[in-house]
């Protein structure tokens, strides 16, 4: 099966943003990427649940929200989480981490663990019943824009081995950053499956989101 393509919507042109979704239901994209941030759990401010309640309203393509907050728990319910969603919740954000995915799949979500790039594999470990995917970051949250963190491409293939090793090969991968097409090519042999697409890839100044879009697919 090839690779899963989430565009990231804070990377996106805002001005003609309904057209350019349009594009990526043609293009057949599995999910829509929302990163939400707070100022404090990442140092920068971005989307928030009134963005991701319009887009609703113009799309049927499924929700892949990052959360990037701390203390996802005490704000999950703001999010209108629907069948198909996918919900990142990040390790390092909480205490109450198994509280928070339970209340995702509670919503009707598919709940996932986000990984810095500091933070090792194994602290997914004791919540891998609860999950659908990990995220692994692939630079540190907070921006677009920035370059591959170089170990992440040997991150990724470790917890390739280890979810297979544990009997949870049916857990997704996702990563998130500078996730190029010279890099998408990398990420998918070290066993990523969902591929946030953000100012690398899809959203290109002066280049065509469809042939971005097409070129990615070719990638993974
Ligand atoms: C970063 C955020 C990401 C970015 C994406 C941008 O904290 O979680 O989802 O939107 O990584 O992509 P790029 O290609 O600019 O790195
Ligand atoms: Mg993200």
């Amino acid at each position: 099966m090839s690779g899963k393509i989430s565009p990231s919507i804070m990377c996106a042109d805002f001005r003609h943003l309904e057209d350019d979704i349009r594009i990526l239901e043609q293009v057949g994209v599995e999910y829509l990427h929302f990163d939400i941030m707070d100022g404090s759990f990442v140092p920068n401010f971005t989307l928030g649940p009134d963005l991701m309640k319009s887009i609703r309203e113009i799309t049927s393509i499924p929700f892949d929200i990052h959360l990037m907050i701390q203390h996802p728990e005490n704000h999950i319910t703001l999010f209108d989480i629907r069948p198909g969603d996918l919900v990142s919740v990040h390790q390092e954000s909480t205490v109450h981490l198994q509280r928070v995915l339970q209340k995702i799949k509670d919503m009707g979500g598919k709940a996932a663990v986000a990984l810095n790039p500091a933070t090792p594999i194994y602290n997914a470990e004791e919540v891998l019943d609860d999950i659908a995917a990990v995220l692994i970051m692939t630079v540190n949250p907070g921006f677009a824009g920035q370059k591959l963190v170089p170990a992440a491409l040997k991150k990724i293939a470790h917890m390739k081995r280890y979810l297979h090793e544990y009997g949870y090969d049916h857990i997704e991968i996702e990563v998130d950053g500078n996730v190029s097409y010279e890099n998408a090519i990398k990420m998918r042999e070290a066993g990523a499956d969902i591929f946030v697409a953000g100012t690398s890839s899809l959203f290109i100044k002066g280049k065509d989101i469809l042939e971005s879009a097409l070129q990615l697919r070719n990638c993974i």
